[in-house]
């Protein structure tokens, strides 16, 4: 009977999206781990196989050249020391989409689409058009974690995956689509004072970011490393700017 059918189908899709949920959490939790695992071997790998295009203080800026089938896909990575912020704060602040636009200014809108739980959302960004290139936007989701040190010893990890994905929402046919693996881990390092009593003084963030951003269409390589050469730099000592103006005066409970 009708009923019956109805509810076999109801039966069905539910199944379906059980399953697609399984796929998306196994999916992030891999992401999550090959990022992390991935983190030592970047941090002691032979510096010469990257090429460091900017270098300011305590920030270092590397990329590799690579193009695959004629466009520019350079793997980037990037390491900065930031005194008086916590990991905490400053993945919460790259996290978190409604202040996205303050430091992101590579970005023209930045729309939340759908949460898949407290810590998982999926946006749809465009990014301002650079002049010859057709403009482009980026769908993906958003995920922020807290991940304890590998020993007792080793300090805790903050980290926060951008990894594209599809959505139904949002047509592949406006823009130029950009694909896109992107990771921020941050740890706390805190140099307790004598009197025990640790304030902003004695703390700094080590944030490791790595790009792998493939822009899609057509792109003119030297364009489009010229943009990355001062895109990159710009935004993390922009975005870790704004974390220490923004940060508020007492430590958050890491
Ligand atoms: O990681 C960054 N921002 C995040 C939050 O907004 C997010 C990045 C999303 C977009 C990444 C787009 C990269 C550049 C796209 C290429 C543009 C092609 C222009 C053609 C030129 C000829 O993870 C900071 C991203 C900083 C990018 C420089």
């Amino acid at each position: 009977c009708a009923i019956k059918e109805d509810e076999f189908y109801d039966a069905i899709d539910a199944s379906l999206d059980k399953l697609e949920e399984k796929v998306d959490e196994e999916k992030i939790n891999k992401l999550v781990e090959t990022h992390l695992k991935n983190l030592e071997h970047r941090n002691n790998e032979g510096h010469d196989l990257w090429q460091c295009i900017a270098e300011e203080g305590d920030l270092k800026v590397y990329k590799r050249e690579l193009e695959v089938d004629g466009v520019v896909v350079d793997p980037l990575k990037a390491c900065h020391t930031v005194k008086g912020i916590t990991g905490h704060e400053v993945c919460h602040y790259f996290w978190d989409i409604d202040v996205r636009l303050d430091w992101d200014v590579t970005l023209e809108s930045s729309q939340a689409l759908e949460w898949w739980s407290e810590d998982t959302f999926i946006s749809h960004n465009i990014i301002k058009r650079v002049w010859p290139a057709s403009q482009r936007d980026a769908v993906f989701w958003s995920h922020i974690r807290h991940v304890d040190g590998e020993t007792d010893e080793d300090p805790d990890r903050w980290i926060v995956v951008n990894y594209s994905t599809d959505s139904e929402q949002i047509p592949n046919n406006k823009y130029v689509r950009v694909i896109m693996n992107v990771a921020m881990i941050c740890q706390t390092i805190i140099e307790p004072p004598e009197d025990g009593n640790i304030t902003r003084d004695n703390i700094k963030c080590k944030i490791s970011y790595t790009a792998d951003v493939n822009p899609g269409g057509w792109a003119p390589a030297s364009v489009l490393r010229a943009v990355y050469k001062r895109e990159y730099p710009r935004f993390l000592k922009r975005f870790t700017g704004y974390n220490m103006d923004t940060n508020t005066k007492t430590l958050q409970n890491e």
